[in-house]
């Protein structure tokens, strides 16, 4: 193991497929260290939390406003990621657009009451409110930083097959309890509108390799694409170490691809609960193999805009909050040392 500011660059040796990227934290830019691993191994990145309606809505100008139909925003946080950005050279991918969690409750409710209880406002308002906001978002980052998002997710996670009963809809959404199915073509209609020439928009989605949920997804994405609306896939890609089924990703990636969508992996990230030799050798023939597949579709011609590893190194890996249990899903670790899944990946763009 190396430090990874030493290593040979990811970004590079994959530059003949894809834009290799990272999702990061507002803390970590303010880190030299890290911030040289990020630029050395990444060309891309996410923002992990700072791009999000919650990062971006803000009530109290909101209500200052007085306007039923137009949320204030506050691109504070938006703005410190992309100025880091373009001063380092790194495109964005930007997370996200509409999406139920990190929204707050106030934007989905009568007179922007900021309380669960409290009646959702019309359908009419809520679509109004989502093209404003899209719209806002889009001119705001296009016209102050040209040129440096290359892709957005339009809506995140709106899809899960029989969730209360049958349908193709996450119901439990207040963008469905709100606006109902309608509110997802109506965003990409608006990010359309508003998007910069060259820019991808993208539809996103965890387990999206998962037959049910897939073939749910490929249903939503013909009626977007018979719109032009969508541009890209984008699959998630949090797996499991023992469970990570390769095959059912080459399937599905294959079927979105067939639609005549680009393809992205947006938040890939291996949960592996040890670091012990055993595990450390099996996680690197994970995503060796999960690596090898991918290049061979490339290979093959169908187009993938970016792989993005839902962290930079083990110590901000979401992981390890959410499983409650100690994790090492990624190529790097908390000390910055190159792992041998880092090595496995990298000998694999060279093949
Ligand atoms: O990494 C994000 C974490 O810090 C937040 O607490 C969490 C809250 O919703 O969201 C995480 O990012 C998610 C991403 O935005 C969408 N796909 C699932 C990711 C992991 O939960």
């Amino acid at each position: 193991m190396i430090s990874a500011t030493q290593a040979p660059s990811l970004c590079k040796a994959y530059e003949p497929y894809f834009r290799v990227g990272a999702a990061l934290s507002s803390w970590l830019v303010k880190d030299p260290e890290l911030v040289e691993i990020v630029c050395r191994h990444f060309n891309s990145i996410t923002a992990d939390n700072q791009m999000k309606p919650d990062s971006v809505l803000n009530l109290e100008g909101t209500l200052a406003q007085g306007d039923p139909c137009h949320a204030a925003t506050d691109f504070t946080r938006v703005d410190a990621l992309l100025s880091f950005a373009r001063d380092h050279q790194l495109s964005v991918r930007y997370h996200v657009l509409a999406w139920h969690n990190q929204t707050p409750v106030w934007f989905f409710k009568k007179d922007w009451e900021n309380d669960r209880e409290a009646p959702f406002a019309p359908k009419e308002v809520i679509l109004a409110r989502l093209e404003n906001y899209i719209r806002d978002v889009m001119q705001h980052v296009n016209t102050c930083f040209p040129g440096v998002v290359y892709t957005w997710d339009v809506v995140n996670e709106a899809i899960e097959p029989d969730q209360d009963g049958p349908g193709l809809y996450r119901t439990r959404s207040p963008w469905f309890t709100a606006a109902g199915q309608d509110f997802l073509p109506a965003a990409f209609r608006a990010a359309r509108r508003y998007a910069a020439p060259g820019q991808t928009l993208c539809y996103n989605d965890y387990n999206a390799f998962e037959p049910v949920k897939r073939d749910a997804i490929l249903d939503v994405l013909k009626m977007l694409k018979a719109e032009n609306l969508v541009d890209t896939m984008g699959m998630q890609g949090h797996y499991l170490l023992p469970h990570l089924d390769i095959a059912a990703c080459e399937t599905a990636a294959r079927a979105y691809a067939a639609l005549g969508l680009k393809l992205q992996v947006t938040e890939l990230d291996i949960h592996c609960n040890s670091d012990d030799e055993a595990h450390v050798a099996a996680l690197a023939e994970a995503y060796r193999s999960w690596f090898a597949m991918i290049k061979k579709l490339v290979k093959e011609g169908i187009p993938v805009e970016a792989v993005t590893f839902w962290g930079v190194t083990d110590a901000d890996s979401w992981l390890p909050g959410f499983r409650k249990e100690p994790s090492y899903p990624l190529l790097i670790t908390a000390d910055r040392k190159t792992k041998p899944a880092f090595d496995a990946v990298l000998r694999e763009a060279e093949l």
